[in-house]
């Protein structure tokens, strides 16, 4: 996961579960209070302002909310929140998604990607909540061979941001 500086604030780990895509979510220094947070449709994470990860995953064509009638994203999940020492490690559950084959698969095409907001989603509002601006986004997709930031060969780069 990074913030709109691009620095790592954290990681988010995907588990295929029989209901769904379990993520074990660990980050630091957001600000304290409720954020919402969604599964975003394009795996890009251009910051400052993350617009690169289109709208909610949405296969279904429903309205956005998981209090809402007419609802939900595919995408939309619970609002986290923050404590004020910053230090978050959660774990959510996006309902009747897979990371297997199929529609609703957070890897199909080139995958998808994990928003989260300034605010607190409100779970009626379109298309988001009035959740604010992202904050904070990771891409949800296969990893690329020498890509990953963790990968300790990767010498010319060093992690200061961490
Ligand atoms: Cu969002």
């Amino acid at each position: 996961m990074y913030n709109t500086a691009g620095d790592t604030i954290g990681t988010a780990n995907l588990v295929e579960q029989p209901d769904g895509v379990k993520i074990q979510l660990k980050i630091e220094g957001l600000e304290p209070g409720f954020h919402g947070i969604h599964v975003h449709e394009y795996p890009v994470c251009e910051g400052p302002d993350f617009k690169s990860a289109g709208s909610h995953f949405n296969p279904d064509n429903k309205e956005h909310g998981l209090m809402y009638t007419e609802g939900p994203h595919l995408g939309d999940l619970p609002n986290i929140e923050v404590p004020p020492d910053g230090l978050v490690d959660t774990e959510l559950t996006v309902n009747g998604a897979t990371l297997l084959d199929g529609k609703n698969s957070l890897l199909r095409n080139e995958g998808t990607s994990l928003v989260i907001h300034a605010s607190q989603d409100d779970g009626v509002s379109q298309p988001a909540g009035n959740s604010g601006d992202r904050v904070a986004c990771g891409q949800i997709q296969l990893e690329k061979e020498g890509e990953s930031p963790s990968d300790p060969t990767e010498t010319n780069k060093p992690d200061m941001m961490k």
